[in-house]
This record gives structure tokens, sequence and C-alpha cells, in this order.
């Protein structure tokens, strides 16, 4: 059976992700386009061995497409994802622009899949990285005792930012080690040697885009609008994967021992299990390249009873993005 697959935004770092995801699960497309802004068209990404030709990412591009993984940004998204959904692709778009849409689900295939199949719009949407890793977690402790409240403190690699960043990061280092002071264009200032808070200002006083995006997604993910969610989000000097600091609490009272048993089995997790040790925890080098969302140093709250603490870690290029989208369509074609 054909299956033709569109990669739009496929010379950014996520997109290149998803060419590398959909090669390494052995995807079964019978054709994958690879589009971009005209900035891009021409120019060449590897792909099975070989390379694939950029074309420019208009209507027409997605004729006879099932599938159109989006990376592109929300602007190209807004425009575009109808445009393809209306020619017959599904559409699965990992940028910002649907994930409050009510009439887009907005889906971690672990959690909440079923909420795929309810579409009208034609588009699925993919989470922002730091809530993916976290709800993949979370989950199944929600599914058996009901998040209240959960207080997240989260490590945010460059990757976040796309290539440029990255960059900077590794030049920003460089010029440290050499005792220069660190050069900026990317992020307001030194990454290197430092934590910065470089996200666009949210919708509330005093509330990043970022934090904000954790709220609302949590809940919508997890199908409880209730749930009280208090975020601080960090970018720090790591190139990828993102961490996490959890403080979850419950409606009726978790225990660690409960929530590692719940986690040791559950989907997509990979679980830390070994008491307390120096070193002997997710880290986010570890779990870049890696699928797993990383998950230890579980432990019951010392000040509520029956709350939680976590340290979540997944390489939010892969698990955070492609990786997701790639199981959401894997899902739709199985
Ligand atoms: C970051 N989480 O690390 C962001 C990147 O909404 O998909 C992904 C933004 C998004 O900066």
């Amino acid at each position: 059976m054909s299956c033709v697959v569109a990669v739009v935004g496929a010379t950014g770092v996520v997109g290149r992700e998803m060419l590398r995801t959909l090669e390494l699960r052995r995807f079964p497309a019978t054709e994958v386009r690879v589009l971009a802004s005209a900035r891009s068209a021409g120019s060449r990404v590897p792909f099975r061995g070989g390379e694939l030709e950029i074309q420019v990412a208009r209507a027409e591009a997605f004729d006879g497409v099932d599938i159109a993984l989006f990376s592109a940004g929300a602007a190209a998204s807004r425009e575009l994802a109808p445009l393809a959904a209306a020619r017959g692709a599904v559409v699965i778009d990992n940028s910002s622009a649907w994930r409050a849409d009510p009439d887009c689900p907005l889906v971690v295939p672990e959690v909440n899949m079923d909420a795929a199949k309810n579409r009208p719009k034609g588009i699925i949407a993919n989470p922002n990285c730091s809530t993916i890793q976290m709800v993949v977690a979370l989950g199944p402790l929600h599914a058996a005792a009901r998040l209240k409240h959960v207080v997240v403190s989260t490590y945010q690699a460059a990757s976040g930012k796309g290539h440029a960043a990255m960059d900077e990061l590794i030049t920003q280092t460089r010029e440290l080690a050499a005792g220069a002071e660190p050069t900026a264009s990317v992020f307001p200032g030194s990454l290197a040697g430092n934590l910065l808070m470089d996200w666009k200002p949210g919708s509330l006083p005093d509330w990043s885009e970022e934090e904000l995006k954790m709220v609302h997604e949590t809940r919508k993910i997890l199908g409880d609008a209730e749930i009280g969610v208090t975020p601080t989000t960090v970018r720090v000097p790591v190139v990828t994967s993102h961490s996490e600091a959890v403080h979850a609490q419950f409606h009726r009272p978790m225990t660690a021992a409960e929530a590692r048993e719940l986690l040791r089995n559950a989907p997509g997790v990979r679980l830390f299990d070994e008491p307390y040790a120096p070193g002997k925890h997710p880290q986010p080098r570890a779990a870049t390249g890696t699928d797993d969302v990383f998950v230890g140093r579980v432990r019951d709250d010392l000040a509520v009873p029956g709350a939680l603490n976590l340290w979540i870690v997944a390489d939010n290029l892969r698990k955070g993005a492609a990786l997701n989208a790639v199981q959401i369509a894997e899902r739709l074609v199985g």
C-alpha cells in the first residue's frame, strides 16, 4: 500500500531528526518528500543512504501526501497545515500553532492516542518537548491516583532553540574557556557557565510562553482541566536533552514504592530504580540519542504526605519532538 510522507521544515534540527527517525524505525513510507521555505529549495538532506532534494512548501507540494510531519514554526503551520489537510493529508504538527485548538487533538501516544481519532481539521498537534517527557512519566501515575498539583522546574537544552543555538553554546563555551567574555546573538546573554530564561513572555504577566505551554498542554493531554501546574522553565548549558525536577501531589496518596511499580512497566519509560548514590541518576548525556524517557530519584515527599518527587530526562529532539510525531504516524498507518 502506498504511503507518501512529507516532512515540512526538513532542514531544521527537528525536521532532520524526523527524517532520521523515519529511517531508523523503517517507517513504511513509499515516498518521502522534503519541504521547506524557498530559501532552502534545491538543497539536499540525507535519507536512507542517499539524498532528497528540498522542494518549496506550498499547497501543490501536498498533492498525494498521506501524512505531513510539520516542524517549520507556528506561522508556516498556520498557513500550510490547513492546505495540506484539505488535500487529504493527516497533518502532525510540531509547532504551537494548533495545540490549544479544541478541534485539534494534542497527542502523546503512550498517554492519549485515542484522542487522535477525533481530528475534524485533519491536524494532530505534537506537544512541546518539556510537556511530552513529563506526561509520559506522570500519565500512569495520574491514571492510578489522579494528579492534583505538579510543581516542575525544567533544565532545558540549547537544541530546543535550533541549530544556531547549539552552535552558539559551543562557541560561548570555547570563548569562556579561553578567558573571553562569551558573545551572544541567539541567546539573550551567555548560556555558557550560566542559566537563562530565554522564552518569549506568555499571555499572563510574569509567566513565560514556555511555562504556560506546560500548564495548558498537560491538562489537555491528561484530559483533566483541574490539574494545577506550577512551572519554572530554565535554559541550561547542555546541548541536547531536557531534564525536569517534578513534585507531584495526587487526589489519593501515592507512595514512591507504588509509583516505581507503575513506572517499571510504563510504555516509553526507563526507570532508574537504584537507591540514591552520586551519579546514579538519569543524565542528559546518556538520554541523548535514545527513545526512552528516563525517570529516576522517585522519592516520597518529606513534607507533603502522599506526594512524590521525580527527576525526568529525555532527548528533546527525539521523544520531545520527532519521535513522538513519528510514533503518532506509525499508529495511524499501523
Ligand atoms: C525550547 N521547548 O526548549 C522549546 C522548544 O513549542 O515546540 C519547542 C517549542 C515548542 O525552547
